[in-house]
């Protein structure tokens, strides 16, 4: 199923030629329209009039997080507010939050966009949708709300938190496909379990899941307990919220709006282009946000373009589930360790539950890890060589995994925080 199938299956030399057209009026409408594009295109002896091919783009300067952060709060819009009509804002959970805006248009193509993303993954307009991504600033909760309208499903638009209050709309409403974090998911997944309520006699089918990284084992992990397909969505407030790009059916790569959004995928260090199909940062430029547009943005998210044609039909450029941020990276004892690494490992060991917290600390020169990780009651008041036996597997195969050795803590079910929005995993307590 399709949402726009002309679009979704356009031909690259098309595309290719529509999203030049589309660059260069955003970069003539933020050399117009924004001060800080101007300057830097000016410093750098830029004229927008010389692209010539998509490729050129390799001259212009990034954008970085701290761009956006230095023209707080508006400065880096393109239109005045008066064209604007919404405004969310990032987190911010690392210094100071970035402002996004969006006119008419804007929020037009956004629905679009997210509506692209949801059928991709299963939904139509007779499905029910259970929006629990938080309403407000976040871009989650909205952004997925009016592109589910625009599909025509039944929108339930409860936002995130009181779990048991969202199992019972779950089974009164015959809720048939859930939208949230992939961590909060499995929350929900097990209070419906300590609950004593039999899956089957829910109604759902699907579950989009996004904001956050997550494993392809904790995929499986959530397919089994709630009965769902489950498919990954990714986006950014950024360049727009969710509706960047999203799984199909295939659950083998995510596609990318690529009418919309142009992508790179350069080495973090050198800034230079990887090789077709090597993992790097993301990089992305937007093509028809008229409030605020981005170019070169560095998302500082890990990931890989998928050349090959995906069994869907759909023409868009897939990337691979994004690893980790590279500001989430660990680097133990000079080796690179993503959170994401250390799941995909727990996740396959029995008698060990989906949740994990890694702390972070310093002894004289060097990190130390130490894993924290939930067991099942009945290893937890085993005998000690048995909670023995499990630390030491677990020591085994992360060591053989990740190529270092880090400490493992077994502890019991529900002392690990749960999150009903982004989990964070990494306590990082060298910062302190
Ligand atoms: O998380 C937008 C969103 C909402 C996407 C709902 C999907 C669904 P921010 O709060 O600005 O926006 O956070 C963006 O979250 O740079 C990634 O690091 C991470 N992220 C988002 N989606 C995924 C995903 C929203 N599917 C940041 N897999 C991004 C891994 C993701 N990481």
């Amino acid at each position: 199923m399709f949402w726009e199938p002309d679009k979704e299956t356009i031909s690259r030399e098309e595309l290719e030629q529509l999203q030049l057209e589309r660059l260069e009026s955003t970069l003539n409408r933020v050399y117009m329209n924004v001060p800080f594009y101007r300057r830097r295109f000016d410093e750098l002896g830029i004229n927008i009039e010389d692209m010539q091919s998509l490729d050129d783009i390799r001259r212009l300067p990034f954008t970085t997080k701290n761009d956006l952060r230095d023209h707080y709060p508006y400065g880096m819009f393109a239109v005045p507010l008066r064209e604007v009509v919404r405004i969310h804002a990032s987190s911010g959970t690392t210094g100071m939050s970035t402002v996004v805006g969006y006119t008419k248009n804007d929020l037009k193509t956004w629905s679009n966009l997210v509506a692209r993303v949801l059928t991709a993954g299963g939904i139509t307009k007779d499905d029910v949708i259970q929006i629990a991504f938080g309403y407000g600033l976040f871009t989650g909760g909205f952004g997925i709300h009016y592109g589910a309208e625009k599909v025509g499903a039944s929108v339930i638009p409860i936002s995130s938190g009181n779990t048991a209050r969202q199992i019972k709309i779950m089974q009164d409403f015959k809720t048939t496909a859930l939208i949230c974090t992939p961590s909060y998911a499995l929350m929900i997944a097990d209070t419906i379990m300590e609950m004593g309520i039999n899956i089957n006699s829910l109604y759902l089918k699907y579950g989009l899941f996004g904001a956050e990284p997550w494993s392809e084992a904790m995929r499986n992990e959530i397919q089994d307990k709630l009965k769902i397909v489950a498919t990954d969505n990714y986006g950014l407030s950024e360049v727009m919220g969710p509706g960047v790009a999203g799984e199909c059916l295939e659950r083998n790569g995510l596609h990318i709006n690529e009418d919309h959004f142009l992508v790179e995928v350069i080495n973090p260090e050198t800034l230079e282009p990887v090789a077709p199909g090597e993992t790097g940062e993301l990089v992305i430029t937007t093509l028809t946000k008229e409030a605020f547009p981005v170019i070169r943005f560095r998302t500082r998210d890990l990931t890989r373009l998928i050349p090959s044609s995906c069994a869907c039909g759909r023409k868009f450029m897939r990337m691979n589930r994004v690893m980790g941020r590279t500001d989430d990276m660990l680097i133990i004892k000079g080796v690179n360790v993503f959170p994401s690494q250390i799941e995909h490992v727990l996740f396959e060991i029995e008698g060990t539950e989906p949740h994990y917290e890694i702390i972070v600390d310093r002894k004289g020169a060097l990190d130390d890890v130490t894993v924290k990780v939930e067991v099942s009651e009945s290893i937890f008041f085993d005998e000690m060589k048995k909670q023995n036996e499990l630390m030491e597997t677990i020591k085994r195969r992360l060591a053989s995994e990740l190529g270092i050795g880090v400490n493992v803590k077994l502890v019991e079910k529900k002392s690990i925080e749960r999150s009903e929005g982004k989990a964070k995993r990494v306590i990082d307590l060298r910062k302190i």
